[in-house]
């Protein structure tokens, strides 16, 4: 039976945060990323229980390498404070720094007991299993996160406001207050970042039937894999199906936890946070919390890794494990089954993440066995047939390779064929407009890229078309704008592949002499470097080919793509 006695806070008295807070105004101060963000909010109301801040050193080291903090109890993630090296310099350990939310809010106090700079690549190997970028949370810890990392007790003040769907958010405390009062004594939570299918209603009923619980739907609201759907229709979708659920045996709640995508680890992380909100079952499925395919074309993890490892732990955590094989339907019986449950001889049907989405950008029929009518059509409301969606192309090669021309012939193809609007975001075009103060310095190329990028997201989540078409010579930072974009439609990279011989031949600025005589300095290709596309979704090489040409192979590219209609 589960203890359902309020659970630690950080938070002081309303009082005390008063005074705080003022007194705050005068320390050094750093505005939390999203992430922390998100962290913070689990460390202050008690969803991260037993930890009392960011890691320090001693606890970091321990919980990368055996799971455990310092003192042996299990806690499988590190929750660190990172920040930049020019942030870093400012702050010294003894020194108290106040956390502020993106508007400026003062919501907690950090004093710093250890500051260092981790070895990163470790911490993913041992953390995440592999050093390799195209796990989502090791590509956040070498190219989002900050360098050093700070560490210390935090005093809570006040937590971070949403305005989204208040009514369905519970911290761990206000989950535990309901489950008294309803009476409720065993629990099941069901972790999820995905809408819910049928599939997922069977296996949570089952769950609730073995367990001989009552039912959480406790969805991750914070922060999921890029490319998943947006919360905010998740949550129409799941308010849409509540009422498939009997009413009084079923609850749901949002949580505001910034996943890793950590497999195992994760789970088991998963496991601890909902024990801390007063559940006394967890459901583990396949592939939980699995962050797809490595840089190899490999899954990072085993499928059922993670219910071995949450097995292993669940009486020290303190909760039951629910686990479940992948559920699949059934033709003849009109029923799911888990997979190795399926009858002899009998057709089984199944739709894939993939193929969801798939189905969804091309306007293809959803079958009712898989999904609800009311969940396809939220979805088909923010996923539109991919003819109808906004994207980007990105032209990136050396100056004078010809991004420019193609660009403006690919504009006007666009614009003859009609349907979205159309804004090309030229190299020089954008340096005159939006980045006149900029030199050619690596900071000052990103902060460039990283702009175009930010315009071209919104016009890309407008359903609107971006061809940008700046150099962008480093790969990490076209990377960073690939993700900004494909959160919100198609990004189209087009490496104009014109060799530096041939730019260099044509000089059609005359800046390449003037690079050669060292009169413009750090000049791309010459005096600076330039990281060729390792995968883009298309590479010209303009020798030999005229401008309409290439423009065409964008075309038929795109109409590859399905963004636009042949
Ligand atoms: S970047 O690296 O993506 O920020 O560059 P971008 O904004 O596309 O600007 C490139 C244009 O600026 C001119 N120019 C230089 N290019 C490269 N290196 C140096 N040092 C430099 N100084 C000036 C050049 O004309 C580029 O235009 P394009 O259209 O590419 O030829």
């Amino acid at each position: 039976m589960q203890n359902l006695a309020p659970i630690p806070e950080l938070y002081v008295s309303a009082d005390s945060a008063q005074k705080l807070k003022v007194e705050a105004g005068n320390l050094v101060s750093h505005d939390l990323t999203p992430r922390q963000l998100c962290d913070l909010e689990l460390l202050m109301n008690g969803g991260f229980f037993p930890l009392k801040g960011f890691l320090g050193r001693a606890d970091y080291d321990s919980v990368v390498e055996t799971m455990r903090l310092a003192d042996g109890s299990l806690w499988p993630m590190p929750v660190t404070l990172d920040v930049t090296e020019a942030f870093a310099e400012k702050v010294e350990v003894g020194q108290d720094i106040a956390l502020r939310d993106q508007e400026g809010v003062i919501l907690a106090i950090l004093s710093v007991t250890d500051k260092w700079v981790p070895n990163k690549a470790v911490e993913a190997e041992k953390v995440f299993g592999a050093d390799d970028v195209a796990h989502p949370a090791v590509n956040y810890l070498h190219n989002r996160a900050g360098k050093v990392y700070l560490g210390g007790p935090i005093t809570g003040l006040t937590p971070p406001v949403h305005y989204d769907f208040k009514a369905r958010r519970d911290t761990p405390n206000e989950l535990r207050a309901f489950f008294r009062k309803m009476g409720w004594r065993r629990i099941v939570a069901f972790q999820t970042r995905n809408p819910l299918h049928r599939a997922h209603q069977e296996l949570t009923f089952r769950a609730a039937r073995e367990a001989q619980a009552n039912l959480l739907i406790h969805p991750v609201v914070g922060m999921t894999k890029p490319g998943d759907v947006d919360h905010f229709t998740r949550v129409r979708c799941y308010e849409a199906v509540l009422d498939q659920y009997p009413a009084s045996t079923t609850h749901l709640s949002l949580l505001n936890l910034a996943m890793r995508m950590g497999g195992p680890r994760e789970a088991l992380w998963h496991a601890i946070i909902r024990r801390n909100h007063g559940l006394t079952h967890f459901i583990v499925g396949r592939d939980h919390a699995g962050p797809g395919k490595n840089s190899q074309g490999k899954d990072f993890y085993d499928p059922y890794a993670a219910q071995e490892l949450v097995r292993e732990h669940q009486a020290e955590v303190g909760i039951e494990m629910v686990d479940f094989k992948q559920m699949v339907y059934v033709q003849e019986k009109a029923q799911y089954f888990p997979v190795d449950e399926v009858p002899a001889g009998s057709t089984v049907l199944d739709i894939s993440g993939t193929e969801l989405r798939r189905r969804l950008r091309e306007g293809l029929e959803i079958p009712d066995w898989f999904s609800f009518p009311q969940v396809v059509t939220e979805l088909r409301k923010t996923s539109p047939a991919r003819s109808r969606q906004g994207f980007t192309v990105f032209f990136t090669g050396l100056s004078g390779s010809g991004k420019s021309t193609i660009a403006n012939a690919l504009m006007v193809k666009l614009m003859e064929m009609g349907g979205r609007p159309v804004t090309l975001l030229d190299g020089d075009v954008v340096r005159k407009h939006l980045s006149s103060e900029l030199g050619f310095s690596k900071e000052h190329r990103d902060i460039n890229i990283k702009r175009i990028g930010y315009v071209a997201s919104e016009i890309t989540k407008n359903g609107g078309i971006a061809i940008c078409a700046p150099i962008a010579p480093y790969a990490t930072t076209r990377r960073e704008v690939r993700e900004m974009i494909e959160a919100f439609g198609a990004f189209i990279e087009v490496h104009v592949a014109t060799p530096l011989e041939e730019c260099e031949r044509r000089d059609r600025k005359g800046l390449y002499k003037l690079a050669r005589e060292g009169k413009i300095k750090e000049f791309t290709g010459i005096s600076d470097p330039y990281d060729v596309p390792e995968a883009p979704e298309l590479r010209v090489n303009t020798e030999g080919l005229d401008v309409d040409t290439c423009a065409h192979q964008v075309i038929l590219k795109l109409e590859g793509m399905g963004l636009i209609k042949a």
